[in-house]
């Protein structure tokens, strides 16, 4: 198959899953076209298999907002066009979705079908998609899409509920590379970060106000009046500088450090006790599930698809989203020396559930299944 992936190329849950997909899927011998406006994070490397086009937006200085949609749709329709495309994939509805929808209509004219597939991530739907700015254009190229699938049947569910669509939505979680997410032996690593043996906390996130990333800083503090503890927070965006103001109003400076984007999460997860997600909305939780392929443990909201993720008792805690008390309590149950080695054991099986050999294949086959009704329609 000739497969477009379209995505955000950037840090982001929608972004890491749509670049993993595309390699997982040319290590099957597919050839896969990949265009943004960058190259994506996680594709540093050659593939004889994986092409990247990157869409120009030309400036002018009519253009108070540049048309990237516009930009998209004609790149997606030169790629189609040469490079003989079977079908596009559309990671994260907006604006993907509808630049596709438009590319689809121009392809049309040159007597082109081309099918095309959107992954709802989350945020697409549960925040953004709500707007009202933009509702009616993801109602519409959802409603448009050859194939849709969302990452959770939290999310498909929220999608029915909201949206005024009735196409069948088929559910594929997100998956994990197990070759590249392991417990990796860094003990210098965690020598340096926790030279008494303290307990450490993990968070990664993009650092927007739906992480509640000021939970894990109170959660944090809480922990640390009962056990010596270090917190780690890896990543950026708009919170990060109220989080650093409440790390200084809770006294807690020393004992937490802001790593920045870093590129090997891996390594800092591989010297982590327990991974903290008190997420607002999380529509299936990539971050965690990347925290138990290296062993650890997850104290989580039960918001969105967590629950079908973090199994309560076992892989780590479920809280109401803002009971800090009680994930605090939880944090203290995971950390016990008498049951940490058994949470992380079930938090490795469970993400031995999601590893990418066993997720690629509900992506082919579902990929099969829409080409073969789209053909059969436009006969
Ligand atoms: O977590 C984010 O804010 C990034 C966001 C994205 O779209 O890049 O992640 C979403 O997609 C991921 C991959 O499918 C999911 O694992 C995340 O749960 C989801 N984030 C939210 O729903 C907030």
């Amino acid at each position: 198959m000739n497969i477009g992936i379209v995505c955000y190329p950037t840090f982001g849950g929608s972004g890491v899953v749509a670049t993993e997909l595309g390699k997982a899927i040319a290590t099957k011998g597919h050839n896969v076209h990949f265009i943004t406006y960058t190259q994506p994070t996680r594709l540093d490397f050659f593939n004889e298999n994986i092409n990247y086009h990157e869409v120009d937006i030309s400036a002018y200085p009519l253009f108070k907002y540049p048309p990237y949609e516009l930009a998209l749709a004609s790149k997606i329709v030169d790629v189609a066009l040469y490079e003989k495309l079977d079908l596009l994939h559309v990671h994260y509805a907006i604006p993907h979705a509808s630049a596709a929808y438009m590319a689809k209509q121009i392809l049309l004219t040159k007597n082109i079908h081309l099918p095309v597939v959107t992954t709802l991530h989350g945020t697409d739907i549960t925040i953004v998609g709500k707007d009202k700015s933009y509702e009616p254009v993801v109602t519409f190229s959802i409603s448009q899409s050859d194939g849709v699938t969302a990452v959770s049947e939290s999310l498909k569910k929220e999608t029915y509920d909201f949206f005024k669509v009735k196409n069948h939505i088929e559910v594929i979680p997100n998956f994990v590379d197990l070759s590249r997410f392991r417990r990796q032996s860094k003990e210098h690593f965690r020598k340096a970060i926790c030279p008494q043996n303290e307990k450490l906390l993990v968070h990664t996130s993009n650092f927007r106000k739906v992480k509640r990333v000021q939970d894990v800083v109170h959660i944090f503090n809480a922990v640390r009046k009962k056990i010596p503890a270090k917190l780690l927070l890896v990543g950026d965006g708009p919170e990060r500088h109220h989080i650093e103001e409440l790390c200084r109003e809770c006294g807690d400076c020393g004992d937490i450090r802001f790593l920045g984007k870093l590129e090997m999460v891996e390594e800092v997860l591989s010297i982590a006790d327990v991974f903290i997600m008190p997420s607002e909305k999380e529509s299936f939780g990539l971050a965690a599930l990347e925290a138990m392929a290296c062993e650890v443990p997850v104290i989580s909201s039960n918001t969105g698809g967590l629950p079908e993720l973090n199994i309560h008792g076992e892989t780590g805690f479920l809280s109401n989203v803002g009971d800090v008390e009680d994930m605090t309590r939880n944090t203290l149950i995971v950390l016990d020396d008498a049951n940490h080695e058994t949470f992380k054991k079930n938090a490795l099986a469970r993400a031995q559930q999601f590893q990418v050999d066993n997720i690629l294949p509900f992506y082919t086959d579902y990929y099969n299944k829409v080409l073969k009704e789209f053909h059969a329609s436009v006969k």
